[in-house]
């Protein structure tokens, strides 16, 4: 199938140093002091009309993202794909879908942003893949076809599924196929068959697929759901199943190690005891781990991110407080708020009315102080909000099927309507709003999906070069991580623990320490901070006259965020 084109990689298998030597534990990493801007290509920018984002709308776009100052575009799927679960379903690994572009537009993509000391990080997509990959139409063919093996089917009688799992977008993780009377197992959409990493064969194709995207020249990867790969269904087990280190081991040592490359594995059932191996600094399986412990605080226990529930503050930081100081000196983490999967974090966690800047920028002071690599997702920078839309203007088949099963289950419609607009990822999937013009200059014509209507008000036109603007907040933020080397290597220390309203803590390193003190709600708040931080610098703060020469002043004003530096 891919064989052909495998062929012809230009890899050359030089002799490998073990991973321990090459990988240099002690000393930093590029991608350690590195800001990394999240890209979901359909909602960024469309470059020819149809209302669709494409790799040349990026390549648009690259002076804006130079600008930001980020090292590095982690770039949502653009391979060929039906689409159903927009791009995260593949069917060829080894090309780029026509609604993006083509190869060569990728590959241009690659080398403008290199000349603008920007890495492109693509997205594997390897638990699963489309319905419409060439392996599983082979597959469902026959019992005795050869790619029969490359994916997870259990003998059974229809209407009776080998057991009771269900899939992440709802309905059970088993689906009949009449032709080989056997079902197979979907751990996503029902067009998401799972990949039988069990089967060497499979592991084998996949490492030829990553070393041709390698001689490419991209700058890494993000690994989607890597830690559902090594699934044993028949016990019921998805996440973490006994092989998983195993495979990553193997998948690591194959590929990325005979790069510089940056690798991040997205791993939802992830504690920081797991994370250490993800992220071992010996670099024998990724580089960083990229876990959601903190974001999904504000659901009720044990149910669905739709079953809201209200941010436990002080848990939030006892969450963060034990990433922090958990994977000191021994992993490394990813900061984020937002992803496409993800509501936007202004109006989740801060206040997108009066406050939205204050509320965005305190957010961002607090995750940008933290230790990690900072992920930018596109839109954040400029503190762009949810939506309220009707369902009918909603397109991601997680909200679409949710609504439904929940309308089937008799479920009040507000009810439902509430966590549509609190948690659905469209929030997060709505066009970049470049400026105030129509479809705000993201198309010229109708996009796929409807534009936020605050476009007129928050848009980028409106805030690079503004002095006081989130964009340019963030822009400082990600250039004082390039200036200040005790964000990256400072140790964490939280402070104020059992405040419940400031989020405060210091960094150090032995030659500076640094404070950064926030307040996470929008009333003025005393904080008994002041004395020795009275010399100390501010190197940034989120409301004019924050003191800069003054030194700490006691009140925090609502969402008021700031960070000292004492050298
Ligand atoms: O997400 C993994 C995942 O578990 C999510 O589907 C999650 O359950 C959901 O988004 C919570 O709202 C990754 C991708 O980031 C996501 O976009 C894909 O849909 C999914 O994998 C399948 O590839
Ligand atoms: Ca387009």
């Amino acid at each position: 199938m891919e064989q052909e084109r495998n062929n012809q990689s230009q890899h050359q298998p030089q002799e490998q140093a073990p991973a321990q030597e090459k990988m240099q534990p002690s000393a930093t990493r590029w991608w350690q002091n590195a800001v990394i801007y999240q890209i979901y290509p359909r909602s960024f920018q469309d470059s020819n009309g149809d209302g669709i984002g494409d790799l040349q709308g990026i390549i648009r776009r690259l002076d804006y993202l130079e600008r930001l100052g980020i090292d590095g575009i982690w770039l949502s799927p653009v391979c060929k794909s039906p689409q159903d679960d927009n791009g995260y379903d593949i069917s060829d690994y080894q090309d780029i879908d026509p609604m993006f572009g083509s190869l060569s537009d990728m590959e241009q993509l690659i080398e403008e942003a290199k000349k603008r000391n920007i890495r492109i990080i693509m997205d594997l997509v390897l638990n699963h893949t489309s319905d419409e990959h060439p392996w599983f139409v082979e597959a469902k063919s026959g019992r005795d076809n050869p790619y029969h093996d490359y994916y997870v089917w259990r003998d059974g009688v229809e209407g009776i599924p080998p057991n009771e799992m269900r899939a992440c977008f709802g309905g059970s993780a088993w689906q009949w196929v009449p032709e080989v009377g056997q079902y197979y197992f979907h751990q996503f959409s029902v067009r998401q068959p799972d990949l039988n990493w069990d089967n060497p064969k499979v592991r084998q194709e996949i490492y030829e697929m990553i070393r041709w995207w390698m001689d490419k020249g991209v700058g890494g990867f993000r690994l989607d759901v890597i830690d559902q790969i090594a699934k044993v269904p028949d016990k019921g087990i998805t996440n973490n199943g006994p092989m998983l280190h195993t495979y990553i081991q193997e998948l690591s040592r194959e590929t990325f190690q005979k790069g510089d490359l940056v690798t991040v594995g997205e791993a939802w059932g992830a504690t920081p005891e797991l994370a250490k191996l993800y992220s071992s600094p010996d670099g024998r399986e990724f580089s960083m781990v990229f876990q959601f412990e903190h974001i999904n605080l504000d659901q009720q226990e044990g149910k669905e991110k739709w079953d809201l529930a209200p941010l436990p503050f002080l848990k939030l930081k006892e969450v963060l407080n034990q990433w922090q100081t958990g994977l000191y000196g021994c992993g490394w983490n990813s900061l984020f708020w937002d992803n496409h999967d993800l509501p936007r974090i202004v109006s989740r966690w801060g206040d997108d009315g009066k406050y939205r800047e204050e509320s965005a920028k305190m957010l961002a002071t607090l995750l940008h102080g933290m230790q990690g690599t900072p992920y930018i997702y596109q839109g954040e920078e400029l503190g762009m909000t949810n939506v309220k839309y009707s369902i009918e203007e909603y397109r991601d088949i997680e909200t679409l099927n949710m609504y439904r099963e929940r309308m089937g289950a008799g479920c009040k419609k507000e009810e439902v309507m509430a966590s549509v607009y609190a948690k659905s990822r469209d929030n997060a999937r709505t066009p970049m709003q470049w400026d105030g013009g129509e479809y705000a200059g993201f198309s010229g014509s109708t996009p796929w999906i409807r534009v936020n209507p605050n476009y007129q008000k928050i848009n980028a036109a409106s805030q690079v070069g503004v002095e006081g603007s989130v964009f340019e907040y963030y822009r400082r933020l990600v250039k004082l991580r390039k200036e200040h080397p005790v964000l990256i290597d400072g140790r964490f220390q939280l402070l104020l623990e059992r405040d419940g309203q400031i989020f405060a803590y210091l960094r150090e390193n032995g030659q500076s320490r640094l404070l950064v003190v926030c307040n996470f709600f929008g009333e003025p708040v005393k904080c008994g901070l002041a004395g020795e931080w009275d010399k100390a610098k501010l190197l940034i703060g989120n409301y004019e006259g924050a003191g800069e020469e003054a030194g700490f002043s006691e009140v925090l004003r609502p969402y008021e965020a700031r960070m000292y530096l004492v050298s």
